[in-house]
């Protein structure tokens, strides 16, 4: 964050020259984007058990065999163990969200995710869906469209469109990553 200022600082002294409204209007835009990223990791963190819990009860409910003796989350131990992996990625989304970088969740979260799930018999196609629908209720939160949970923000309708563009794309990555 500093180092957007920084630099400014650094190109106006190496020219001799004060901080010109160039400058400062394009480290407004960087502060406007900040705020914009941490309404909207406060959003998708603040809902997190929502979003979760609804994603795995939307896969339970398509696929019935999921609860049935050796369905993937038969048992109650299964059943944590999925709700804790949605959690899981969902909070490493909040991450990239944050810094606007999908390297923390590559490197801590999703490498070896898919060898894991396959030594385990984790079903992917289901992981992939609950992954979707969470990707789905993100992307109402991130443009403030969930229809039950609008927050009070000052922003534009719109404003955050390609911001919820690259929440979606995390998501993405989390379906290609365990595919
Ligand atoms: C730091 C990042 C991190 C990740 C990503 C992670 C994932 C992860 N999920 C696991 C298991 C699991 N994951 C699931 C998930 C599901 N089963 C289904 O049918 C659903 C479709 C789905 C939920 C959406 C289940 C059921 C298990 C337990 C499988 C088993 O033990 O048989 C395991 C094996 C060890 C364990 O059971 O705890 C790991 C390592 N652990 C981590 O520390």
């Amino acid at each position: 964050m500093l180092d957007a200022f920084s630099r400014a600082v650094a190109s106006a002294d190496a020219g001799g020259k004060f901080v010109g409204d160039a400058d400062l209007g394009s480290l407004k835009a960087f502060i406007a984007d900040g705020n914009k990223r941490l309404d909207v990791v406060n959003f998708l963190a603040s809902n997190a058990s929502c979003i979760v819990t609804d994603a795995v009860a939307g896969i339970v409910c398509e696929s019935p065999g999921l609860t049935s003796p050796g369905g993937g989350v038969f048992t109650n131990r299964k059943m944590a163990a999925c709700l804790r992996d949605g959690e899981i990625v969902l909070r490493y989304v909040t991450y990239a969200v944050l810094t606007g970088d999908a390297s923390v969740l590559s490197d801590r979260c999703l490498n070896g995710l898919k060898e894991t799930y396959a030594a385990l018999g984790v079903p992917v196609g289901n992981v992939s869906r609950a992954v979707s629908i969470m990707k789905a209720a993100s992307v109402a939160f991130a443009t403030n469209t969930a229809s039950q949970r609008k927050m009070e923000v000052t922003a534009q309708p719109g404003s955050c469109d390609s911001l919820a563009t690259e929440v979606a794309g995390y998501f993405d990555g989390v379906i290609a990553a365990i595919r």
